[in-house]
């Protein structure tokens, strides 16, 4: 996520945020700050009943999820992927924080495509729970710029999207970018991921790394933005011009 998107962001959950504080949390006196701050920093809350704060969790508190992944699929050996943006090798996240009781809000709802008639595979592949990688369980859309917009049929607080491309062989899908927006036009999205690195793609200049799809696939954080509709770009990856999705997951409640 690059500058620009965290301060729009911030500007955009920060009311969401002191709503859901101040309403699950009536006796606080703490209203003036975000969850997130208040999770970092000591209560400065002198007439707070110690005991309180240790049965329950503070209004905001962010938890761990962690996430189930499907088996590696890798074969042979990867050929090597050279783009100017590719991060460099890391161990892969598995976890994302997040208030406790998300959920996957993408699980069998609708996805909309830039191509509704896809070379192999249907569009609901995409979420219908089944992360694994092999031959069938995904979708592959046509060369170039295509895009997936899950509807999640209601407005909802986003904490993560999880995408797996296609994770059978060794790729870096190009020119991923993601949206969370609150109409189906995406007249005012929220950019929670970019690394289209020369514009290409007209949507804005990225500043997110490339990366190599695994079994790990990806986790996007979307810090509570709002939204009911979810919508990925890709243009091709690094063995071929074609787009794929295994699944997609939008964790928020
Ligand atoms: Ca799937
Ligand atoms: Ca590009």
């Amino acid at each position: 996520m690059n500058m620009k998107n965290i301060q729009k962001f911030g500007l955009m959950a920060l009311p969401a945020a002191l709503a859901f504080a101040l309403s699950s949390c009536g006796e606080s006196n703490t209203g003036s700050r975000g969850p997130a701050a208040g999770a970092d920093t000591p209560s400065s809350s002198e007439d707070a009943p110690a005991a309180e704060a240790a049965s329950a969790p503070p209004a905001g508190e962010l938890v761990d999820i962690e996430l189930e992944f499907p088996k590696p699929l890798f074969q042979g050996t990867p050929v090597p992927v050279k783009l100017d943006n590719l991060e460099a090798p890391g161990e892969p996240r598995v976890s994302f924080k997040a208030p406790a009781g998300v959920t996957n809000l993408a699980a069998d709802k609708i996805v909309q495509s830039t191509d509704m008639a896809p070379i192999f595979g249907s569009i609901d592949l995409t979420t219908d729970g089944n992360k694994d990688g092999a031959d069938g369980n995904y979708v592959e859309l046509g060369p170039g710029q295509q895009s997936v917009t899950i509807d999640l049929g209601a407005p909802a607080e986003i904490w993560a999207v999880t995408v797996w491309h296609f994770h059978k062989s060794a790729a870096a899908y190009l020119d991923v970018v993601v949206q969370i927006s609150e109409d189906a036009d995406f007249t005012d999205p929220v950019t929670v991921f970019n690394n289209d690195d020369d514009n290409s793609s007209g949507l804005g200049l990225g500043e997110d790394p490339a990366y190599i799809e695994t079994n790990h696939g990806r986790i996007i954080e979307a810090n509570g933005a709002k939204g009911q509709f979810v919508r990925l770009y890709s243009n091709g990856n690094t063995a071929n011009p074609m787009n794929h999705y295994v699944e997609v997951e939008v964790w928020g409640k």
